[in-house]
């Protein structure tokens, strides 16, 4: 319960950070955007990884205020990047509890002044499963407003395929254990394609997960996969970091 009570304060003394992870579209190899990455530097016990202190805001509440945090300085931060460069939130299935989550969103937006179409939501299959109907209606208030929805780790959770229609997405991030597992194992490879050609043929944007090998790129490039997003093409980096990147392309 120490790291619940440390974690309280980090949110509400701004000792949290976010790190930005290039999304690259991958026939030009150009930055779309960014996917926002939480980190939390302890004071006494260093960096600790939102694997550990996620799943423990979600169990203590905290996620809620945690989660505002994080859309708040993403768009804030986003709407000094170049305009065409979009930033992707991670939700947590928790935050959607909030029956004012999408007012929240958009308050945000207009606070920041970060337009609507720059905003990106990654979702779990986990939010799909709980209150299918108020998850529905929230995404489709947002998605109205020009919000993209993307969903993430696609391929390791429980959704059906169904959901792919039922739920308005513009994305679909292919799950980095495929990607590792496609240079050794063919029906890896076989999955790969197969959602490649799902995205193509619902109109919805594939990104393939976790590539760290020229290889896996090439491949995913002969395949004609809309983007990639790994080690490969960009770590997660600091803010600073992705204004001299920005700068850099000019
Ligand atoms: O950045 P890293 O690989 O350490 O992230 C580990 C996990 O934490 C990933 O599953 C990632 O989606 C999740 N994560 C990182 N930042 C956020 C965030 O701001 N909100 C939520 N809900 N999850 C996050
Ligand atoms: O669950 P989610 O996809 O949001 O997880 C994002 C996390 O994945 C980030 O915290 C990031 O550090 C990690 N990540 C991104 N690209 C790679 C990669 O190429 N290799 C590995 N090992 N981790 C990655
Ligand atoms: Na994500
Ligand atoms: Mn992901």
């Amino acid at each position: 319960r120490r790291l619940e009570r440390d974690l309280r304060h980090a949110v509400n003394n701004d000792q949290l950070e976010l790190h930005y992870q290039p999304l690259v579209d991958c026939a030009h190899l150009t930055v779309t955007g960014c996917e926002a990455l939480l980190r939390w530097h302890h004071p006494e016990r260093g960096p600790i990884s939102p694997c550990t202190f996620i799943p423990l805001a979600e169990e203590c509440g905290l996620i809620m205020q945690l989660g505002e945090w994080v859309l708040r300085t993403a768009c804030r931060e986003t709407a000094s990047w170049p305009d065409d460069k979009i930033v992707a939130v991670n939700l947590s299935p928790i935050q959607f509890r909030q029956s004012d989550l999408a007012d929240q969103i958009l308050g945000i937006l207009a606070e920041t002044g970060l337009a609507p179409h720059r905003l990106e939501l990654e979702i779990t299959e986990g939010v799909l499963i709980e209150d299918t109907e108020r998850v529905l209606a929230t995404l489709k208030a947002l998605k109205a407003h020009g919000i993209r929805i993307s969903l993430d780790d696609f391929g390791t959770g429980y959704s059906s395929l169904s959901y792919l229609h039922r739920f308005p997405f513009d994305k679909i991030k292919i799950d980095r254990s495929f990607i590792w597992a496609m240079e050794e194992n063919s029906d890896s490879m076989s999955i790969v394609r197969a959602v490649i050609a799902l995205g193509r043929s619902l109109r919805i944007t594939v990104t393939a997960e976790g590539v760290e090998t020229p290889t896996q790129l090439a491949w995913l490039q002969a395949e004609d996969c809309d983007q990639a997003q790994g080690y490969l093409l960009g770590k997660p980096m600091s803010r600073a970091d992705i204004a001299t990147l920005w700068a850099n392309a000019q």
